[in-house]
């Protein structure tokens, strides 16, 4: 562009100088003319060189408008040039922008890009924070692990120690056991012996009182002794004077005994049933009615079978002042208000208030309500005995 600028000015420089030029020759025409008078000839001679001067300022024209067509065309192909060159600086200019842009782009990108690494960064961060506190957390928890585990191993020493503690104080305490085991069973055999050495009945007692004998498949027992010397001493084994005992009493009381020997009571059924089971005994009863008279009844044979045969009575060989009224018993079961052995159709223990080895009733009720229930019956004298005081026992029949 600039170098275009240089020549157009240059042209119009000789241009101004080519006009100036021809503005002194038109001067000089002007002079010429105005010389005419004076000289033609040398008028002609000056038109002649005006002429010559026109045509060699024609020519020069001729070659100023050759030059200047060449310079036109110069202008132009620099017209053009600088348009192709303005094309390409365009074309250069669009791609310069489309770089640009695309710089843009990848620096939008790259910041996108930083952005996202920036991203990552936080993520990685909070990532390795997070790790961080997962690490702690795992730290607290091994700790805490370990501290349990510790605590555990303690709390487990304690348990073995106790265990162990324990196990030496079993092991002395079985030691004691055994020992106390051989001792027990040095009592038992002491026990045994004693047992063994006790008497079996009240034949060698010499007077009355309470006294332990044994009874076979039963061990030792207290029993009253009477040594009253009328074919005893004998073991006393039921006692009525006061009616201070309830002889109203149900299956089991009758079979294991009731009352205070020192006072009334019933021996048992079952002590019965073993004293006489194998051995023979005699029975003897004493009786005093209301009237105080006395009365016995004694029977060589006396026999108390088992609870299977609910304890029946086996009776005989009467003798005394006071008639038979038991030998029609033999071989009744007991009978209790809870347990009817009887023969009759009503329930005589409960009819009666009492426990005996009933039949339809009775001939002798030695166990039925105090007094007016104690009643014997006197065949000898055809009257029933009202009886206030009564005393059954038993001893061994040698004879
Ligand atoms: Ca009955």
């Amino acid at each position: 562009m600039h170098l275009v600028q240089k020549q157009n000015q240059r042209i119009e420089e000789r241009c101004i100088e080519l006009i100036s030029n021809v503005t002194d020759d038109v001067k000089s025409y002007t002079a010429l003319l105005e010389n005419l008078h004076d000289d033609l000839s040398n008028l002609w001679k000056r038109v002649v060189k005006v002429d010559f001067n026109a045509a060699q300022s024609q020519a020069a024209l001729d070659v100023l408008e050759r030059d200047w067509i060449e310079d036109r065309k110069s202008i132009n192909n620099l017209q053009n040039g600088s348009n192709a060159i303005l094309v390409q600086l365009n074309e250069h200019s669009k791609r310069l922008l489309a770089l640009e842009m695309q710089t843009t782009n990848l620096t939008l990108q790259r910041c996108q890009n930083d952005g996202e690494t920036y991203k990552s960064h936080l993520q990685i961060q909070n990532m390795e924070l997070r790790l961080n506190q997962i690490d702690n957390r795992i730290d607290e928890s091994l700790k805490l692990y370990e501290n349990h585990r510790k605590s555990n191993e303690n709390i487990l020493r304690s348990y073995r120690d106790a265990l162990a503690s324990i196990a030496r104080r079993t092991h002395n305490m079985s030691g004691e056991i055994s020992s106390l085991s051989n001792t027990q069973i040095g009592l038992r055999l002491d026990i045994n012996k004693f047992v063994k050495q006790l008497p079996k009945d009240c034949a060698k007692e010499t007077t009355n009182g309470i006294i332990l004998i044994e009874v076979p498949l039963m061990g030792p027992l207290e029993v009253f002794c009477d040594t009253t010397p009328d074919g005893g001493p004998w073991i006393t084994v039921q006692k009525r004077f006061n009616g201070s005992e309830s002889f109203f009493r149900d299956w089991s009381e009758y079979r294991n005994g009731f009352g205070d020997l020192n006072a009334e009571f019933w021996i048992g059924n079952n002590p019965l049933h073993l004293l006489t089971r194998k051995r023979r005994m005699k029975l003897h009863i004493d009786m005093w009615d209301i009237q105080e008279r006395y009365f016995y009844a004694e029977y060589q044979t006396f026999l108390i079978r088992s609870e299977l045969d609910q304890y029946a009575i086996e009776i005989s060989n009467h003798s005394g002042n006071a008639s038979d009224a038991l030998t029609s018993h033999f071989g009744m079961g007991f009978s209790t208000f809870d347990k009817d052995n009887d023969a009759s159709s009503a329930n005589c223990a409960v009819h009666h208030t009492g426990g005996w080895w009933y039949q339809h009733c009775h001939r002798a009720d030695l166990n039925g309500r105090y007094s007016l229930g104690m009643t014997w019956y006197d065949e000898y004298n055809q009257e029933w005995l009202q009886l206030v005081r009564v005393e059954m026992k038993i001893a061994p029949n040698e004879s």
